[in-house]
């Protein structure tokens, strides 16, 4: 078996990797080329060349009792990334019972097999037949299963060839997109609990989640040293690095990881053009959110219980709930109430309920279907 050197140029990539998924480094800091090769591939035929996926232990198993879908899910994650942390939101919310696969996010051994490199990837084991069908990236993970959860006589499986898979190779590598990932498909004749306009809200929102709110994350995590190695220390504890590492490689990503991504915090910051104090673009953005929750004078965007872009808003905050800079916005804005509101209905598996079911917000219709 190899050794760990914490000193080779792998190890150093290797802790470069915690940090993105620690908190989120998805786009990196590479300047951006013209593509070279451009491929859009439905979801059903096979960009994804996997391997034989080995049989792991889950490193922990939720159970609901009133999961009543027959579906057997498994999800491969990093506990504290926050695409990760949005799925989880969902499944937790509708209450689905799943086995979480803790990947090591220096090894990334749990997830060789796949032809994808990222979390989360959700593997979903049908009812009856116990055909497994393979979800990639946290948006199309979520609206697939909300669009079988608003309508289950299609199978999940059929859901899925809805969010094909734009591939482009940049710098040699490659770059997946799922250009339809927001949108939640539904029969023409599905009698919808929520508006065109709410739909279209929701979807704006929760891209704004993934593509600003996200961008928050690690200057404001790894703001000082300090902070840098408080968010590992935090991380380690809440991933259970513990099993996933040994006591020297622990000490090398907490330490290294640290350091690192306080400077990749840095770079990020002038990336995203964020505030010279960044926990203030990090107030602005939850100041943001909590005004266009007021505005709908309800207790969520989604009115009386989230929709999808509360759920989406919640996970990525999630991510550093333990972390300075989460403490330092629920004591220098007014996102705290609604956070814990989002918590509890996250928590009582409140979108478990049968009616809840049924009625899952729904989007798409012909609008989406021509995109
Ligand atoms: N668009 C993807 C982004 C997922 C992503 O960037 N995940 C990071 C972890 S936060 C990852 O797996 N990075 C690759 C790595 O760790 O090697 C999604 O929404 O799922």
């Amino acid at each position: 078996m190899k050794k760990f050197n914490p000193f080779n140029r792998r190890s150093i990539q290797r802790v470069v990797t915690v940090g993105n998924t620690a908190i989120v480094l998805s786009t990196g800091i590479t300047v951006t080329q013209y593509y070279f090769k451009f491929q859009t591939v439905n979801a059903e035929d096979s960009l994804f060349e996997d391997q034989e996926r080995p049989i792991s232990k889950p490193s922990r198993e939720v159970r609901v009792d009133t999961d009543n879908t027959g579906l057997k899910l498994t999800l491969y994650q990093y506990q504290t990334c926050p695409f990760c942390c949005k799925v989880r939101a969902v499944l937790d919310y509708h209450g689905f019972s799943y086995d979480v696969i803790e990947v090591n996010s220096i090894t990334k051994k749990q997830l060789k097999w796949s032809a994808y490199p990222k979390v989360p990837v959700l593997i979903a084991e049908m009812p009856g037949t116990g055909k497994e069908v393979i979800l990639r990236d946290s948006s199309v993970i979520i609206s697939a299963i909300e669009s079988y959860l608003s309508d289950r006589s299609t199978s999940l499986e059929k859901y899925l060839t809805f969010y094909p898979c734009d591939m482009e190779v940049i710098s040699g590598k490659k770059k997946y997109d799922f250009p339809n990932k927001y949108f939640i498909m539904y029969q023409e004749t599905q009698d919808l609990a929520t508006t065109p306009k709410q739909r279209s809200e929701e979807r704006k929102w929760r891209r704004w989640a993934d593509d600003h709110l996200v961008h928050m994350l690690s200057p404001n995590a790894y703001r000082t040293a300090r902070e840098a190695l408080q968010a590992f220390h935090y991380f380690s504890y809440v991933g259970e690095w513990e099993k996933n590492f040994s006591f020297m490689e622990r000490q090398v990503v907490i330490y290294a990881g640290a350091f690192v991504m306080y400077i990749m915090g840095k770079i990020l910051k002038s990336k995203y053009k964020l505030k010279q104090d960044v926990r203030q673009s990090l107030y602005d953005a939850c100041d943001e959110w909590v005004k266009v929750v007021r505005q709908g004078k309800q207790p969520f965007l989604g009115g009386n219980q989230p929709n999808l872009a509360d759920l989406a808003v919640y996970g990525v905050l999630n991510s550093i709930e333990g972390c300075t800079a989460f403490e330092d916005a629920l004591r220098n804005t007014k996102i705290g109430p609604w956070y814990k509101r989002t918590k509890e209905a996250i928590q009582q598996h409140q979108g478990s309920h049968p009616l809840n079911m049924k009625g899952a917000p729904s989007d798409v219709k012909k609008e989406s279907l021509k995109k």
